[in-house]
């Protein structure tokens, strides 16, 4: 059975486009991401001071993979893009979550879906708006914090609707 599924993608480290722009094409390699959302410039959300902005954006999926392929699926694609782990919330050159999976809930040590940090990100709530607003009510973006820029959209093939 194939579900709706959405991965956030952030990058706030080197070409950071580029990043972004890698990782929605290997997801499309497999066949399965269906749209990808506009393109925001955002404010770092926790982690050291003095981070630079991040750019963020959130895929969505028609897929029939568990929640674990998923995150395996993200661990490739930060993998890829040889993401340097200095600390939590520290900057990357990809963070790859996912995000939610309808009708699916997670609550294992090391994958909890959907995202616990999901309502309370702008980052993550305004993309995953605009691909389905029937998700995200309008008083739970209003009451997510961050500021949040649009800058357009990534080189992508993917239809931006669902
Ligand atoms: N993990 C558990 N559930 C999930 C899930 N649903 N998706 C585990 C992905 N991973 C999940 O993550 C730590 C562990 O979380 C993983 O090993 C996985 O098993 P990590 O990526 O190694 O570490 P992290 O990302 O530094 O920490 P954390 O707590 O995952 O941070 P977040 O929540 O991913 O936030 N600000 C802006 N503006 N834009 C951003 O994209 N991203 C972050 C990272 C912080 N601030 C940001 C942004
Ligand atoms: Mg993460």
């Amino acid at each position: 059975m194939r579900r709706r599924a959405f991965i956030g993608l952030g990058s706030n480290l080197g070409d950071r486009r580029a990043y972004l722009e890698a990782a929605v094409s290997a997801l499309g390699a497999e066949g399965d991401a269906i749209a990808v959302s506009p393109l925001y410039e955002t404010e770092p959300v926790g982690g050291p001071e003095g981070q630079g902005p991040y750019l963020n954006v959130v895929v969505a999926l028609l897929t029939a993979d568990t929640p674990r392929r998923l995150l395996q699926r993200c661990q490739a694609l930060e993998a890829a893009a040889a993401r340097v782990r200095r600390e939590r919330w520290g900057p990357r050159t990809l963070d790859a979550d996912v995000l939610l999976v309808e009708g699916c809930t997670v609550d294992e040590p090391d994958l909890t879906v959907p995202h616990p940090r999901l309502w309370e990100r702008r980052f993550v709530l305004q993309p995953l708006a605009d691909l389905v607003p029937d998700l995200v009510p309008p008083a739970r973006l209003a009451a997510s914090g961050g500021s949040v820029r649009r800058v357009g959209r990534l080189e992508s093939t993917l239809s931006d609707r669902l």
